[in-house]
């Protein structure tokens, strides 16, 4: 039904359920429209949740951009239904919100219904001269440590768009990985 692109049926067939969370201010609706659209958009908080689908690589991508205010954070769980992929973004020039970002990722560790989901945590805002880097972030919030599920982090800028492809790459990888590992 509407697989009519020029991939393969099999992939183009293939859909993909992603969550875009973190703290506010992080820049997750800026990556929603880079990803979705490849256009630097200008963004007002989320009072809500942004929803976009595309094709990337064949496979077809639904994208939830929830809103990071802690008002907002609570509702979250509404939407937690059928993730496969987890986008986990921190402002990595936002030292002062760094403790914020680390209760929020706990939250999200913990919750039963995103248990075992995979993880690409996103250090975005890398264009800003004094950000943090992969390391430091990585050892910030001990993501070695994480053991129940697949994780990793990438640098990234939405307004370049450097990294995003990458991140979204890497997520699609640990779904590959993680439909192998069942059937
Ligand atoms: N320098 C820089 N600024 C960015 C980047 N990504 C987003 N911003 C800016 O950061 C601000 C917040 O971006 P949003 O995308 O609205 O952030 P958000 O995480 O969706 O915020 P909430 O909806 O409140 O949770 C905006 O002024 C963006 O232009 C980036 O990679 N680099
Ligand atoms: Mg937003």
């Amino acid at each position: 039904m509407g697989c009519t692109s020029s991939v393969s049926r099999k992939d183009s067939c293939a859909s993909f359920k992603i969550i875009l969370v973190g703290a506010d201010n992080a820049g997750k609706t800026t990556i929603l429209y880079r990803l979705a659209i490849d256009e630097l958009v200008s963004t007002t908080p989320t009072m809500g949740f942004n929803v976009e689908t595309f094709v990337y690589r064949g496979v077809t991508i639904t994208v939830w951009d929830m809103g990071g205010l802690p008002s907002i954070q609570k509702h979250w769980k509404d939407y937690y239904m059928d993730c496969q992929g987890i986008f986990f973004v921190v402002d990595s020039a936002a030292r002062d919100k760094l403790q914020e970002a680390d209760d929020v990722l706990n939250k999200i560790l913990n919750e039963k219904t995103l248990l075992g989901i995979p993880m690409v945590v996103i250090a975005n805002k890398n264009d800003i001269s004094d950000s943090m880097s992969e390391k430091d972030i990585m050892d910030y919030f001990g993501l070695e440590e994480i053991r129940d599920r697949l994780c990793t982090i990438q640098s990234a800028s939405s307004i370049t768009g450097e990294g995003l492809n990458n991140a979204l790459d890497n997520l699609i990888r640990f779904r590959k990985h993680i439909d192998r590992t069942i059937v």
